[in-house]
């Protein structure tokens, strides 16, 4: 039993080693495709991915879009996260719509679960709801925010 044991033991090790190397292989292919995959059109941040397919639409089409593949409308939590969603716009030249509104109550934005926001960004001056008729977000090439009439097309930018 004690020299099995230890062949045993000796076998396990080498199957690990294996293991071990196997696994520094896939990290590392994992870690170029991430970056094939998302070039020029995605960013990662943390545990999140922001990615466009160039798609313009208004807020409704949209949310409907980013939803059906899976993820939902851009919703930056953080500095870091809404940096990303710039540099989105600046790379395309287009402003983006975000996954936040007041629709339901003026004046009370919140992500499209419901929640109240934990992070904004607004343009001096805004929000001002002009004309009374502006419900949705748009980002501005500074990052900056401003609410906006959700009938005006704007760039796709979805989170997974
Ligand atoms: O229709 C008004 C909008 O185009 C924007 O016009 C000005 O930039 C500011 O009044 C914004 O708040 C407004 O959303
Ligand atoms: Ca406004």
């Amino acid at each position: 039993r004690g020299d099995s044991g230890l062949s045993e033991i000796n076998l396990l090790k080498r199957q690990v080693s294996t293991l071990e190397g196997q696994l520094r292989a896939l990290q590392s292919s994992f870690s170029k495709y991430k970056k094939v995959i998302m070039f020029p059109n995605g960013r990662i941040v943390g545990e999140k991915i922001f990615m466009t397919s160039g798609y313009e639409g208004n807020f409704d089409s949209l949310k409907q879009r980013c939803s059906q593949a899976g993820g939902q409308l851009a919703s930056p939590q953080n500095a870091a996260e809404n940096a990303a969603i710039q540099q989105i716009v600046v790379l395309y030249n287009k402003l983006v719509f975000l996954g936040i509104n007041d629709i339901q109550t003026e004046g009370r934005f919140k992500y499209l679960n419901g929640e109240n926001i934990v992070y904004s960004n607004w343009q001096t001056g805004e929000p001002n709801n002009d004309k009374g008729i502006e419900d949705c977000v748009e980002v501005y090439s500074s990052g900056k925010w401003n609410d906006k009439s959700c009938g005006e097309k704007r760039l796709i930018v979805c989170e997974f």
